[in-house]
């Protein structure tokens, strides 16, 4: 009996220690797994043999709880988190405030220039002894060096001579989920919302928590939790209560949690004849309803707002403008130190000018009208986060307006769940854009970061991609693209290429070789779906209303600016949207420098070309060859791109465990079957027009136009 018993213990011990090691991807760039290289791991151990955290805030015991979690995986042995400085050589971790120690150590003059969210990385001698000290001049800094200090571990740095001292660019570094109350995820690829709104506030899913350590992890202080189709309901006390619950969860981490604001929730849920915002009862009713939701959640950050845009109410429904939308609410939060964040993405069904030019000609006149409280978010680019745009015009022509960054994190028009596309180089590409606002060097990030213009509050945003999938983010790729917004939403500055070696190493591998490999596959792999969706400036030509595939055909819709050919505007002559002086003229809202370059089709970066300029089929590139050619190799070379991805990941075999090895084999698989779709389909569909052969040494359509027309994908996500 008793030797069955020791089996069957035996027998569970096997499987629990199975289950636990299951690579699914849920921990993220978090593994803390033990390192392998014996000599790191033996200076690691004597020089951090002793750890004192002073002071006991829930950020603290959050900084504790990691530190223990993470040096205990990373080293392989246990550790003790003391209150005093124990006599041998030990890692300091606190403020001045908290930590007698850390004050003795006459840090005030760095500290200062850290300011209030940043951290001193130091190795430093104390009475004689050396010390790896972490200190910052609020909990939430000493957080934040917390976890830049694991990561050196994670990716294996030498931390004997460290001095390091970091702050963040941008004030307000926050996720945006496009998550409705029933938990389905507009455009969200995921699975369904993390948020399980009904067995909120009382169920606490460990995801919560786990969500919040990612988060800080990289440096994100807010969440907006609700999708910006928002629904008024989330602002009922039955909701506020579930929302709190979620807010205590993320305080410790340094993250606010934020709502949308649906416009017409005065009428809705006040039963008011109106939702005008210079209406006093209107005023009143916000007001109230601000008050109430600071009785749940006293620091609450404030609103997201999407008015007048895509059939969502605004005060334009009452003939005021946007600032008057804006304002109103910003005058009822600014004494609770709440912001209002105002999208620019609108346009109207009923001006018939260029989709591009609409939010400038909308929120250009408004400038210096907002309030001090208002940041008026504005996408990366003027259509709506396509494979490649150019950097969207308000930037650098409303200097008196705190104008925040909307990037898209989810892959909408990317290849969404299953595509490889790792997107901080796009974000970087726009983040490097010289508007030429204030002369040569006024880039977007200046204007973002608002040091350009001298803003006390700035702010980026990303739309989430993530969602109750094991591994919150569908492609394991996608990890990479939540981690690489935080990170430049933290520092702007810091590389492609760097950000994806820490979270290569930290999700994947450290071995010099696979890791090369795996970070030239990211490094190439937007520009690989630029090209065989939309090279060479083409936009929006993805199928109607999943955006997943092609559908450069698409026409005829309720609103001309919804379809394919209102934006190639292909005809026998040639291909693109002219946006010159000849054509919609929206580059007149780029500055002289920017019109001058892309206004001429020989200066104008074919990256770009047919965003602005409707050339000619058997016109030159740069490459010699016409730019139906051109166009053929670019959808061809997108096509082998993935294909080269395909052969450098299947070298990877062995290297990776076995389990999102195969993950990321099947999504290529996909990819290239995808790719191949956009090419076949989009060259088909122009050839009609060119009347051109694919060049002889190019792979054929497999297919023919009419069938790649039928083809509809039934209840894809995200809609
Ligand atoms: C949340 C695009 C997307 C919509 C999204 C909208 C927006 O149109 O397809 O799903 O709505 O952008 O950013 O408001």
């Amino acid at each position: 009996m008793k030797k069955v018993l020791q089996f069957s213990l035996l027998f569970i011990a096997f499987f629990c220690h199975l289950s636990l090691k299951a690579e699914d991807g849920y921990r993220l760039w978090q593994r803390y797994d033990q390192l392998q290289n014996k000599d790191l791991l033996k200076q690691y151990r004597q020089s951090l043999n002793g750890v004192v955290v002073q002071g006991s805030s829930p950020t603290l015991t959050v900084v504790k709880e990691e530190l223990e979690m993470g040096m205990e995986g990373l080293l392989g042995s246990s550790i003790t988190i003391a209150n005093q400085l124990p006599k041998k050589a030990s890692l300091v971790v606190g403020t001045p405030a908290s930590s007698p120690i850390i004050k003795e150590l006459g840090l005030e003059q760095k500290l200062k220039e850290v300011g209030q969210e940043g951290y001193l990385l130091l190795s430093q001698k104390h009475k004689g002894k050396n010390h790896t000290v972490i200190a910052a001049n609020s909990d939430k800094g000493v957080l934040y060096g917390t976890f830049h200090f694991l990561r050196l571990l994670q990716t294996q740095q030498n931390i004997q001579a460290l001095n390091i001292s970091s702050s963040p660019k941008t004030k307000l570094r926050i996720l945006n989920h496009w998550d409705n109350l029933d938990r389905t995820v507009e455009r969200g690829y995921a699975g369904f919302s993390i948020w399980d709104w009904h067995k909120l506030p009382d169920y606490i899913d460990q995801r919560y928590i786990d969500y919040a350590r990612a988060n800080a992890s990289i440096g994100i202080n807010g969440t907006v939790l609700t999708n910006v189709n928002a629904n008024s309901l989330v602002l009922t006390p039955e909701y506020l209560q579930k929302v709190k619950a979620l807010a205590d969860v993320f305080r410790p981490y340094g993250i606010k949690v934020y709502l949308t604001a649906r416009f017409s929730s005065p009428i809705e849920l006040g039963k008011l004849k109106t939702a005008d915002p210079l209406d006093p009862a209107v005023k009143a009713w916000w007001k109230n309803k601000v008050n109430e939701i600071y009785t749940y959640i006293p620091d609450f950050g404030g609103f997201t707002v999407k008015a007048n845009s895509e059939g969502q109410p605004g005060p334009q429904n009452y003939n005021r403008s946007h600032a008057d939308g804006a304002n109103m609410l910003a005058e009822v939060l600014a004494p609770k130190g709440g912001i209002v964040m105002w999208r620019a993405f609108v346009y109207d069904n009923n001006v018939p000018d260029d989709r591009h030019k609409q939010a400038y000609t909308e929120f250009k006149p408004l400038d210096g009208t907002f309030q001090g409280n208002v940041m008026v978010q504005v996408k990366n680019g003027a259509i709506d986060f396509q494979p490649r745009e150019p950097f969207h015009p308000l930037f650098g022509a409303m200097p008196k307006t705190p104008l925040m960054m909307e990037f898209q994190i989810t892959q909408e028009y990317l290849g969404q769940g299953t595509h490889l596309a790792y997107l901080a180089p796009m974000f970087k590409e726009t983040l490097t854009a010289d508007t030429y606002a204030k002369g040569k060097g006024s880039t977007v990030a200046k204007v973002v970061d608002g040091s350009l213009d001298n803003h006390a509050i700035s702010g980026m945003a990303g739309v989430a991609n993530i969602g109750n999938d094991i591994n919150w983010t569908s492609h394991p790729f996608g990890q990479a693209n939540w981690y690489a917004f935080g990170r430049l939403a933290w520092d702007h500055e810091l590389t492609s290429e760097g950000i994806a070696d820490e979270w290569i190493k930290m999700t994947f591998s450290s071995a010099p070789s696979s890791q090369a490999a795996i970070r030239t596959m990211m490094m190439g792999s937007r520009e690989a779906v630029v090209n065989y969706m939309t090279p060479m400036g083409l936009h929006h030509l993805m199928g109607w209303s999943h955006h997943y595939g092609p559908g450069p055909w698409i026409k005829d819709k309720p609103r001309a600016d919804w379809t394919s050919v209102y934006y190639h505007r292909a005809d026998e002559k040639g291909l693109g949207f002219d946006r010159t002086k000849t054509g919609s003229n929206a580059l007149s809202q780029y500055a002289p420098e920017v019109q001058a370059q892309w206004g001429n089709p020989t200066t104008c970066p074919e990256e770009v070309l047919l965003w602005f300029h409707h050339v000619a089929w058997d016109a030159k590139t740069k490459s010699g060859r016409t730019l139906w050619d051109e166009l053929c190799y670019r959808y061809s070379g997108g096509v082998d791109s993935v294909r080269a991805m395909q052969k450098t990941w299947n070298s990877l075999e062995g290297q990776i465990d076995k389990e999102r090895h195969q993950q990321v084999k099947q999504y290529l698989a996909i990819q290239e079957k995808d790719a191949r779709w956009w090419r076949d389909a989009c060259l088909l569909y122009f050839q009609t027009f060119s009347k051109r052969p694919i060049p002889q040494e190019l792979e054929k359509p497999q297919g023919t136009l009419e069938q790649f027309m039928k083809i509809e994908p039934k209840f894809a996500p995200g809609i």
